[in-house]
């Protein structure tokens, strides 16, 4: 075999091996979840097709042609028995964009399809794409809703002037998707995310509304709005759902994160909360509960952060993140929760209905001051006593 050969052959046993390695479980002792030894998805398992050119001719030392930066973010659900991903891909370039990988146990073996999403612009064509949350409707289609990013051309000078807005499509084969409108609002919007069911026969949407690009300012918090159609969607009132306060792990800004999961006890929600910090911005995970009835209603709030980076997931593009708009709900009560670290690779964490209802019910609520934490704490060595 000639060195050309020899190379892609060696290349592609390094792939392989790397798509099929087995991820292992790791002992976590909070008995909330379990994550995993092996990131799930990392820039490494993107197709080689997308990043070599294998003529020899053509690229006699083969090189990169294209390379890939990074895989995070991504929208999650159960598909024909698979784990589907709908993953932020992001280039060297800097442009992210979508691409499906779907894996039979939901923990290893992702593997992406060959071509990533061809994503329908609309009339104004955005610079940037991404995360993206799924949500099987009832109305019958899949929606993707996700961020669109422009150039606020108000600043022309100022080349990181942008604006966030919710795009919205739509597919009933997650092959070919159909671009509707961007979700109109008064205010810039990311963290949109569809409610996967009607609220007196409207489509419910979780908002973040926000006063510039970065700053949520008077934003308040992860915003509820209702829309009489999806096809021409317009946010005319916005309440707060969801509020963030001071000096808690969601002091700067939150933002829901996939939809709720449906639950006999209430809505299940993941999101991220923020604050500032001297290193820069801390992205953790937490949780909170809401109504069946009136899902504008919270029912739970346990206090303080769910999941927050461990480890190697400190490092990355981003430092100091977690991020996650995706998880899937097994007929069985378990539960898979896809979240990314430092915007760099995508990872799983497991558990259940019953453990994440538990956890949401039965963790105190922030009292807001050192001294109701510190009578919480109490409360709980008196509960202990004599055990
Ligand atoms: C990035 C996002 C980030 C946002 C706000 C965008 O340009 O692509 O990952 O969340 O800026 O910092
Ligand atoms: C945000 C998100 C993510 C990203 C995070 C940290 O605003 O929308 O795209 O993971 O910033 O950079």
């Amino acid at each position: 075999m000639d060195d050309f050969s020899s190379k892609v052959k060696a290349l592609r046993q390094k792939h392989e091996a790397l798509l099929t390695r087995t991820n292992i479980p790791i002992a976590e002792g909070n008995g909330i979840y379990t994550r995993y030894q092996h990131p799930i998805i990392t820039a490494e398992h993107t197709p080689l097709e997308w990043r070599y050119d294998f003529n020899e001719q053509d690229n006699p030392y083969l090189m990169q042609r294209i390379m890939m930066n990074a895989t995070l973010n991504a929208g999650a659900m159960k598909w024909r028995g698979k784990y589907l991903l709908v993953v932020r891909v992001e280039g060297a370039d800097r442009k992210s964009f979508f691409a499906i990988a779907e894996s039979p146990n939901g923990i290893d073996n992702f593997r992406f399809r060959e071509l990533p999403i061809t994503m329908p612009d609309t009339e104004e064509p955005a610079t940037n794409i991404y995360d993206m949350r799924l949500t099987a409707h009832e109305d019958g289609y899949i929606y993707g809703v996700f961020c669109a990013e422009r150039h606020d051309d108000n600043f022309p000078g100022d080349l990181s002037a942008a604006t966030a807005t919710a795009a919205i499509a739509r597919t009933k084969d997650l092959e070919t998707w159909e671009r509707l409108p961007d979700l109109k609002t008064r205010s810039q919007q990311r963290n949109v995310v569809l409610h996967p069911e009607f609220v007196n026969g409207k489509y419910a949407f979780y908002t973040r509304p926000q006063d510039g690009f970065i700053d949520t300012g008077s934003g308040g918090g992860i915003g509820w709005a209702l829309v009489d159609d999806i096809t021409h969607a317009e946010v005319k009132d916005e309440i707060i759902i969801n509020a963030r306060h001071y000096h808690t792990i969601m002091e700067m800004k939150n933002g829901e994160g996939p939809h709720p999961i449906k639950t006999p006890k209430g809505w299940l929600h993941l999101a991220h909360g923020v604050r500032g910090c001297a290193s820069g911005l801390r992205y953790v995970l937490y949780m909170y509960m809401t109504d069946l009835e009136d899902p504008t209603k919270v029912i739970a709030q346990p206090g303080g952060y769910f999941l927050v980076p461990q480890g190697e997931e400190y490092i990355g593009d981003v430092m100091n993140v977690v991020f996650s708009n995706g998880w899937i709900a097994d007929e069985d009560g378990k539960v898979f929760i896809y979240y990314a670290s430092s915007d760099t690779r995508m990872h799983v964490a497991t558990s259940t209905i019953d453990q994440l209802t538990d956890y949401c019910m039965n963790t105190p609520q922030d009292g807001f001051t050192t001294a109701a934490s510190v009578e919480t704490i109490k409360r709980l060595v008196n509960k202990n006593k004599g055990l």
